[in-house]
């Protein structure tokens, strides 16, 4: 009897803190829009990965089923059922206690990433229901929870069985709670991405993905033999390649494994990704830095060695070396920390010695025995420097002339607020609809900067040619911070003059695109912005419906105008062909009024840039204050 108090009490702590993840769940996930719910899929398959690393599977599956949950697979020991301590098993202990899944024992997972393992309680909190089948020891152990509780009875403090099996794993089946998250609908394309760079980072893994939700099921297969080498050609295809295997670095120094592969294309701009225990960090880190102060030396070193700089000549920097570079750097880190404004950047001092170490040593290696690539890539970097000191040219010249005169060819309406965090600029497409943003702004904090035509594609323009364009020194001029590729120092994002810069262009296919070449610029050019989260969307409305009685409505895509269909009989419908089109009064009430208008902000959302910048650039929608209009908000569709 003493033996079952015990449980009781530790039960109701059990709860108590699977509460909290209930109570805070942005805590716990990051936020509870899809973003959070992917990453419920991600904390699942983590433990399965991790499984991997221990050496003790090779297939994981993944399915996105009809009911809306989701079932992740492996072929790995099984979760352990036995009893542990408190009179109840392993298992449990891992689905009901936080900050302890799957740690049983610290040596069984050398390298694990960040949140690895401590995610499963955290999804068993936030689900429906979560369903546990446990093959392991010759049977099939069952355990289910429904919103953190678990639901079945224990046999004498095990699980039941629900019979026999020859084979080994774990299987996980569940369902987001609607009661905590603001859609239950997976997206099934980030998911695959981030599947397939699981893939890439572990290459003796399969992992299998089936979006069984629609009547015709899609069915992947990820398996990466080539590791991070076929990660870096995948993200180079379609591209010009300036030599033909991309080269590859490996080594082990204080305990850390590190890995590097890279390979340079015909492009005016670097990408170089850096992951630590198989999880992308987006902000880079010290693995990176070591990365590229070793590369920078080795490559200055070889330029001097061979007469490419003479021997007074002052040295290429970094991004002349990296110009073109396509990289991935992953290291395997014993215990990783992380800072920065996601938590995404690499904090560990040996980890940034350890790549400098394994990259010098190899890398000379590789070169010393490779002169013809080696060559190929120092007249990359010549010609980037010759083009980087045009532009330091260039850019002073613009800089000194331009520096404060916030409109410098009478386009921008500026607001009379100075203060940032009040601000806003909307850039607008098109001088009609500029002329009639302008009249119907707030002028007090609004801003309107109308730009004409198509925004120039940097992402293959070299820098001068970005900044010869007129639309492109305008928006710098008028966000205040200048400018630098990647994270460079001539970026201040604390001198920026507002605290929205909303993207506002026409629901339509020319609209998208000029807003994905403006964030391809903000990108390229300003990632603070983006990243920092300054950077909106407009999302003006398709329809406005005015019903014989009542109050007309602005409708925001054709879902709405169907439900809206049923509902009234009796209405005159107008289709907005363009925000050009609207007069001040609507646009105001629209696109621009605080209170009823829908922005969405843009987010970076993961490494798998792969193919271009629009990939990873999700939105999340803010809604508007008032809560009427937010019903009619568009929906799931809305990524970019
Ligand atoms: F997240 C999770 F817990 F729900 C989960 C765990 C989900 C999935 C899909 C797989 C797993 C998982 C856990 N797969 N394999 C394991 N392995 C262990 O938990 C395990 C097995 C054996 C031993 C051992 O030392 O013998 C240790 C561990 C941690």
């Amino acid at each position: 009897m003493a033996k079952q108090k015990a449980y009781d009490a530790d039960s109701i702590s059990v709860l108590e803190g699977l509460e909290a993840v209930r109570k805070r769940p942005g805590m716990y996930i990051g936020s509870v829009s899809r973003k959070g719910l992917n990453h419920l899929v991600y904390e699942i398959v983590d433990n399965a990965v991790d499984e991997h690393l221990a050496g003790a599977c090779d297939l994981i599956e993944v399915y996105l089923e009809k009911d809306g949950s989701a079932t992740v697979k492996d072929n790995g020991r099984g979760v352990p059922v036995g009893m542990h301590e408190k009179g109840i098993p392993a298992e449990r202990l891992v689905f009901t206690t936080l900050h302890a899944g799957g740690k049983f024992d610290n040596d069984s997972y050398k390298t694990s990433g960040g949140l690895h393992g401590v995610g499963s309680s955290v999804v068993n909190a936030l689900s429906t229901y979560l369903d546990v089948k446990i093959s392991r020891e010759g049977y099939i152990h069952h355990d289910r929870f429904e919103r953190g509780v678990p639901v079945i009875e224990l046999e004498n403090g095990l699980l039941p069985r629900l019979g026999k099996t020859k084979k080994t794993g774990t299987c996980i089946n569940f369902l987001p709670d609607p009661e905590i998250f603001e859609k239950t609908w997976f997206a099934a394309d980030e998911i695959k991405s981030r599947l397939h760079e699981t893939a890439y980072l572990n290459p003796r893994l399969t992992i299998i993905f089936e979006d069984r939700r629609a009547d015709q099921t899609e069915r992947m297969e990820f398996h990466e033999p080539d590791g991070i080498i076929g990660f870096v050609k995948d993200l180079n295809q379609n591209k010009e390649t300036i030599h033909d295997i991309p080269i590859y670095l490996k080594g082990e120094s204080e305990g850390i494994t590190v890995e590097c592969a890279f390979q340079y294309v015909n492009e005016f701009h670097e990408n170089v990704l850096g992951f630590c225990n198989n999880i992308y960090n987006a902000e880079g880190g010290t693995h990176l830095t070591g990365f590229k102060t070793s590369f920078t030396t080795i490559m200055n070193s070889y330029a001097k060695e061979l007469g490419i700089l003479k021997e007074k000549e002052a040295n290429f920097t970094g991004a002349d070396i990296r110009n073109g570079m396509t990289a991935v750097v992953s290291v395997k880190h014993p215990a990783p920390r992380f800072e920065g404004q996601t938590k995404t950047k690499l904090d560990n001092q040996d980890a940034s010695k350890a790549v400098a170490k394994v990259t010098g040593d190899e890398a000379v290696l590789y070169f010393d025995r490779n002169l013809e690539t080696l060559k190929k890539i120092l007249s990359c970097a010549e010609r980037a420097a010759k083009i980087r000191k045009t532009e330091e040219k260039a850019k002073t010249n613009m800089l000194s002339k331009q520096k404060y005169s916030f409109d410098s060819n009478g386009k921008l309406a500026n607001c009379e607020s100075r203060k940032p965090e009040l601000c806003e600029i909307f850039i607008v497409e098109g001088d009609s609809a500029g002329g009639s943003a302008k009249t119907a702004r707030n002028r007090m904090y609004q801003a309107i900067l109308p730009i004409r035509g198509k925004i120039l594609n940097v992402e293959k323009a070299s820098i001068d040619k970005v900044l010869a364009n007129a639309e492109i020194k305008t928006m710098i001029n008028a966000f205040g911070c200048g400018f630098s590729e990647g994270y460079g120092n001539d970026f201040d994002i604390t001198k920026l003059r507002y605290d929205k810069i909303i993207i506002m262009a026409d629901a339509d296919v020319d609209g998208a695109h000029i807003s994905t070449l403006l964030l391809t610029l903000f990108y390229r050019f300003m990632p603070q912005l983006i990243y920092e989260g300054h950077v909106y969307i407009a999302m003006p409305p398709l329809y406005k419906a005015m019903p014989a009685r009542g109050d007309e409505e602005y409708l925001y895509d054709d879902k709405a105008l169907e439900k809206y269909r049923k509902t009234h009989k009796n209405f005159t419908l107008q289709r907005y062909k363009g925000l050009g089109e609207m007069d001040a009064d609507q646009l105001w009430e629209t696109t621009l009024n605080p209170e009823t208008r829908i922005l969405k902000r843009v987010e970076i959302e993961d490494a798998r840039m792969a193919s271009g910048v629009t990939e990873m650039l999700m939105g999340t929608e803010v809604p508007p204050r008032r809560a009427f209009i937010y019903e009619h908000a568009r929906d799931a569709e809305l990524d970019i």
